[in-house]
């Protein structure tokens, strides 16, 4: 369902004949239905755009823009950006915006290489055209894209090398739709999946065998770690937009779940779908199309953000964006499905656990809160502010002098870390509220932690000042409020995410570039102990150490 030509890799539904409509066409969609044309906020013609261009400028949508403005662009992380809404600004504008990014947190396509000048008018043209629907996807044709490419009774019954698999690390090579697995012992290149375009995230399955990815195109892959050189032995393409993924984890009276399932949650159609944990073979799917928790009203595109699979009931705690629900989809029985649907807040994004793996954290980062789901009582606690748009990634949990057990975000529109009580039950008077607050390098996307370290790292990804998105600030949990150590760690790129080895005492990011490397520090002195190059590392973003990942050590 991908093909490849000038442009690259290209979602082949999109260039369909049933999906292939020039502006013109669009415009004359729109007269008929007597909607207002759309014009140009200075009172000129509507933008019109050539076939070819409608359908480059439907590709950098939904590689670039989707994610944060949603399919039908009614938005979401970013703003509503529907042609009422873009039609109200000059062509001049947008093109700056889409250029140059905004405060509130829009990255500067252009001004960061992404976009060229030209692109970007393209896209300011194609904003203040009507949103093109996207088709549905349904289980059958989601069967006929699955395939074993090593079926179970063929995969070894041990491991075939000697490494540990529990230390070993899967990287995203984003921009080559590939996934690397590494030797976090040696720090080798054992292999290179070919996974889907734009891998999202890894996750592995509950016994650690296994590492599943997703891709923004809703290729879900699965590789199998007991092989000496790990490629895809299963895949399926079972949405056209895709951020999440996860397993059953579960065992215990209720049954013997672990890794029998993978819950895939999709953006667009707006869905998630269960497989078979083995094999990928797509069983179910499970509309999100409902109400805003608030308001009641009827959402087109409510998108599964993050999936977190709990370690105590057989089910798989899951959060829609748009209509600020948590789901608690229980998967003993998918004949007879039940799930718990909890009010929280609009726009969920991505969240964790807190170090009991009883509460899930998780952003509505529109709404600059953290909301908190007992999952034990199955409902929600409360939200809190925290600052502007934050972003844990899965988040950082530890335990502070003062305030014992806490739990911290790091924003995407300020350069800014929160830390919040969350041990209601030990330290009920800090539980929920932020204690602690410092400055980061700037606007960033991750931070991460482990029970054995002493400090908290944080990039800064989304800053703006020159050199700055490449600074990593090192915070100390025995001594916060001393502010962090900060350095650029690279010339060139941006460094984003962090990863703890098994062992607690590395910490390994990336410089996101073309040209990429993986910085690999000592945890306890901060000092680079080595770099991973090579050709192959095309644009690494995130990392997954096997055994952090099975246990939510984060
Ligand atoms: Fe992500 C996690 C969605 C942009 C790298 N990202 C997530 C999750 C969601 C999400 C819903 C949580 C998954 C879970 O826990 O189950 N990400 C989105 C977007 O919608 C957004 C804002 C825009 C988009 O178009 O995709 C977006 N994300 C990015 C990036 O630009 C990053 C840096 C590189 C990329 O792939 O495009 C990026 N996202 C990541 C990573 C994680 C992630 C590395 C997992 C963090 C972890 O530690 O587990």
């Amino acid at each position: 369902m991908w093909e490849r030509d000038r442009n690259g890799f290209r979602p082949s539904w999109r260039l369909g004949a049933n999906h292939r409509r020039s502006a013109g066409c669009l415009v004359a969609l729109v007269a008929l239905a007597s909607v207002a044309l759309p014009g140009t906020g200075s009172g000129s013609a509507a933008p019109t755009l050539s076939d070819q261009e409608f359908k480059d400028a439907e590709f950098i949508y939904f590689d670039r823009c989707s994610g944060c403005h949603g399919a039908l662009r009614k938005g979401a992380t970013g703003p509503n950006i529907s042609d009422e809404q873009m039609t109200k600004q000059t062509l001049a504008k947008l093109e700056e915006t889409i250029y140059e990014g905004t405060d509130a947190g829009m990255p500067g396509w252009g001004r960061t290489g992404e976009l060229t000048r030209e692109q970007a008018k393209l896209m300011a043209k194609f904003v203040q055209l009507p949103a093109p629907v996207p088709p549905e996807l349904g289980l059958k044709a989601m069967k006929a894209t699955h395939k074993v490419h090593v079926p179970v009774a063929e995969r070894p019954k041990k491991p075939q090398h000697k490494r540990d698999i529990e230390n070993m690390f899967g990287v995203i090579l984003r921009d080559v739709g590939k996934g690397a697995i590494i030797d976090g012992d040696n720090k080798e290149l054992v292999s290179i999946a070919e996974t889907g375009f734009a891998v999202h995230i890894f996750r592995a399955s509950a016994t650690g065998r296994y590492f599943y990815t997703i891709g923004r195109d809703g290729k879900v892959t699965m590789m199998d770690l007991y092989e000496e050189k790990p490629r895809v032995v299963a895949e399926s393409r079972v949405c056209l937009d895709a951020r999440s993924v996860d397993v059953s984890k579960y065992k215990g009276p209720e049954g013997d779940f672990v890794d029998k399932y993978a819950l895939v949650g999709c953006y667009w159609p707006p869905q998630m779908v269960v497989l078979d944990g083995q094999t990928l073979e797509p069983l179910k799917v499970i509309s999100t199309r409902s109400s805003t928790y608030d308001t009641n009203e009827y959402h087109p595109e409510p998108r599964v953000a993050t999936i977190v699979a709990s370690h105590i009931a057989p089910e798989w705690v899951v959060a829609i964006k748009e209509t600020g629900m948590v789901w608690l989809v229980d998967y003993s029985d998918l004949k007879n499905l039940t799930m718990t649907q909890i009010e929280t807040e609009r726009f969920l994004h991505d969240g964790g656990w807190d170090a009991t793996k009883r509460y899930l954290l998780i952003a509505a980062n529109m709404r600059d809160q953290i909301a908190v789901i007992d999952t034990k009582e199955r409902k929600f606690v409360t939200k809190f502010e925290t600052g502007i748009k934050p972003h844990p990634g899965r988040g950082a949990n530890w335990n502070d002098p003062e305030y014992g057990p806490v739990s911290a975000t790091t924003h995407l529109g300020e350069g800014l870390i929160a830390v919040y009580g969350s041990d209601p039950k030990g330290h009920p008077e800090y539980a929920w509220e932020v204690v602690r607050e410092q400055e980061t390098g700037g606007p960033g996307l991750f931070l991460k932690t482990h029970p054995k370290s002493n400090h908290i790292w944080t990039d800064a990804t989304l800053s703006k000042e020159e050199g700055a998105n490449r600074k990593i600030c090192v915070f100390k949990k025995d001594d916060f409020d001393a502010g962090p150590t900060c350095w650029e760690a690279s010339p060139y790129g941006k460094i984003v995410h962090f990863e703890y080895n098994k062992g607690g005492d590395e910490v390994w990011t990336a410089v996101w570039d073309k040209k990429g490397e993986i910085i690999v520090y000592d945890d306890a002195t901060l000092k680079e102990k080595t770099r991973i190059t090579g050709d192959w590392l095309v644009t690494p973003t995130g990392k997954w150490n096997v055994y952090n990942t099975v246990h939510d050590v984060y």
